[in-house]
């Protein structure tokens, strides 16, 4: 049987002509596809050398760069199993992830090496090397003297190839682990259902430790034989100006908004852009009609998850599973993706009606195996004929538009980020003075929704707002601080004294209203 590498799918992507720029930069810096495929070859080369086992988990913290998205390949490649983490998490964050995973080899950035090796090594780390967005750092280093040639290792497609880490709703992090079928059936279908062609071009502008940028952006360009225009961070105005050189755009909601509120965006700029797409959080019907009437596109909105890589997605054109329909429409996330099944649920685990409110459960060649090293959370998360429970709450209406109506999670989207309450909360409950706190997610002009925690004080305890706050950036990543910290008396309750959140976003729901 052939090699199921993903490696190897995105290899055989590769235009013949080698020499033809894969990737290009800000900076004006360009990477053919044979600077890829050497690159990543001398770092494949390094992990080979450093006597790991196989199948050893790499996990990196490193600021965007292409030199991070060769790491990548060459993880792949050498048949290690790619961890990728957040450029925002703070020590605790990382402490966690690296003590569970136990990864062999870590690579994070030169300012970082101080304080994660530490926490690397005492987790049984054997290799920590350092990489830098300017091209420098120990790993570069140790791969500029290895062969530039490999050949990848042979992989089964249930293989794993990444592992994403992903909150629960006790706000313990799980790793969903995916293998190299999960990602390359996914790639293949998505190529297919947006009607990837021969000179299309992606300004790949989001981050790239997460699902969206890293899987669904990457895997779409490189298995088309497209090159990236690569955009270390979002900057609306760098985004629209690139827009001539290119075809495809793939956003969070919150990188819509901040386009729209630029003049320079209208039909001249996107003339020569085939295709927007948008997922991640739910885009707003207000900007999904004023991207149309300001450019004449319509956005495609699809819904994934890190646990399922994508699930739907709105038609690029005529599905002839669906009647033949092709309109894109705002407010849904459109069809299951073909080889998907998807269906909705009541709480009796009975089969919704259209239009019906439920559980979204889906089945496929993408969704991943299970969580790593929690087995009784993998078990509570699948049914018995082997369905995985998404928590995202939806109905399908006759025409077989599926639309995302909540979650059963308690989960805060945030300008495409997952924050869990139940995480912030347990910070905020530890700090003295600290009777109890609730965290709710409440709509935000720019990030869709934000965090905004009320707490309650101890008896005779002094708390303050914005001393909470500070002692919160101080231990967890940037997105996950509540905007706003309340201090209050009481929290309002149910007769089984359950906090009532839906009360708490009612009454904070317009905090932020522009
Ligand atoms: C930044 N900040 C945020 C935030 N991002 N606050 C809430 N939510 C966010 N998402 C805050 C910082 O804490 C900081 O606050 C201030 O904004 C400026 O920080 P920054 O880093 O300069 O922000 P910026 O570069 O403007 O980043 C915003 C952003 C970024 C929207 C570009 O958040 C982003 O790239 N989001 C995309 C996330 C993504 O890729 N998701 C895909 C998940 S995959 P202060 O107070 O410190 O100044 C998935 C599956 C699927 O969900 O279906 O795709
Ligand atoms: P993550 O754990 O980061 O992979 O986040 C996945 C979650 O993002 C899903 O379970 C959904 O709740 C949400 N999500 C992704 N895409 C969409 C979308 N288009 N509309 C609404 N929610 C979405």
């Amino acid at each position: 049987m052939s090699n199921q590498n993903l490696f190897s799918a995105l290899r055989n992507a590769f235009p013949s002509d080698l020499d033809q720029i894969a990737v290009e930069t800000e900076q004006g810096l360009c990477y053919s596809w044979r600077d890829l495929d050497r690159a990543s070859a001398m770092v494949a080369n390094l992990f080979d050398g450093l006597g790991i086992p196989a199948h050893s988990r790499v996990a990196v913290q490193v600021e965007k760069s292409v030199e991070a998205l060769i790491l990548y390949l060459a993880t792949l490649r050498a048949g290690h199993v790619f961890l990728p983490l957040n450029t925002a998490y703070q020590s605790a964050e990382i402490e966690y992830f690296i003590g569970n995973a136990e990864p062999a080899v870590v690579v994070c950035s030169g300012k970082n090496h101080g304080w994660v090796s530490p926490i690397a090594f005492k987790a049984g780390t054997q290799y920590v090397f350092t990489l830098n967005d300017d091209r420098t750092g120990s790993l570069l280093d140790r791969a500029a003297s290895q062969s530039d040639r490999h050949q990848p290792a042979i992989r089964r497609a249930d293989d794993l190839a990444a592992i994403l880490y992903t909150s629960g709703t006790t706000g313990r992090s799980k790793g969903a682990m995916l293998s190299h079928g999960n990602l390359l059936s996914n790639a293949a279908i998505l190529k297919n259902y947006w009607g990837w062609v021969p000179g299309d071009v992606l300004i790949h502008a989001l981050p790239i430790f997460h699902v969206h940028g890293l899987f669904v952006a990457i895997h779409g360009a490189m298995l088309n034989g497209s090159k990236m225009i690569w955009h270390a961070k979002f900057d609306p105005r760098r985004v629209i100006a690139d827009m001539p050189r290119a075809t495809v755009f793939m956003g969070v909601p919150t990188l819509y908004v901040r386009m729209l509120a630029d003049l320079d965006l209208n039909r001249q700029a996107v003339a020569r852009m085939r295709l927007f797409i948008a997922g991640s959080a739910p885009l707003l019907i207000e900007t999904f009609q004023e991207w149309q009437q300001r450019t004449g596109h319509t956005i495609l909105e699809r819904y994934g998850m890190s646990e399922t890589i994508m699930l739907t997605s709105n038609p690029y054109a005529a599905d002839p599973r669906y009647d033949g329909q092709s309109e894109r429409r705002g407010g849904t996330v459109g069809f299951t993706l073909p080889e998907v099944s998807l269906r909705v649920l009541d709480d009796q685990g009975q089969p919704c009606a259209v239009d019906e409110i439920g559980g979204i459960q889906v089945r496929g060649p993408n969704v991943f195996s299970g969580y790593w090293r929690m087995p009784e959370k993998t078990a509570e998360e699948f049914t018995a004929d082997g369905y995985f429970k998404t928590g995202d709450v939806g109905k399908i209406d006759p025409r077989g538009y599926i639309t995302i109506v909540g979650r059963s999670k308690d989960l805060i989207i945030s300008g495409g980020y997952n924050v869990y309450p139940a995480e912030i909360e347990g910070f905020i409950n530890d700090m003295p003075g600290v009777a109890e706190s609730a965290v709710v997610g409440v709509p935000h002009p720019d990030f869709g929704e934000v965090g905004v925690a009320v707490v309650i004080p101890k008896p005779q305890g002094r708390l303050n707002g914005e001393e909470i706050i500070a002692i919160l950036k101080a231990r967890l990543a940037n997105f996950k601080i509540p905007k706003r910290c309340f201090v209050v008396d009481e929290l309002p309750r149910n007769t089984m004294g359950k906090v009532q959140k839906n009360l708490l976003r009612e009454q904070h729901k317009a905090l932020f209203k522009s």
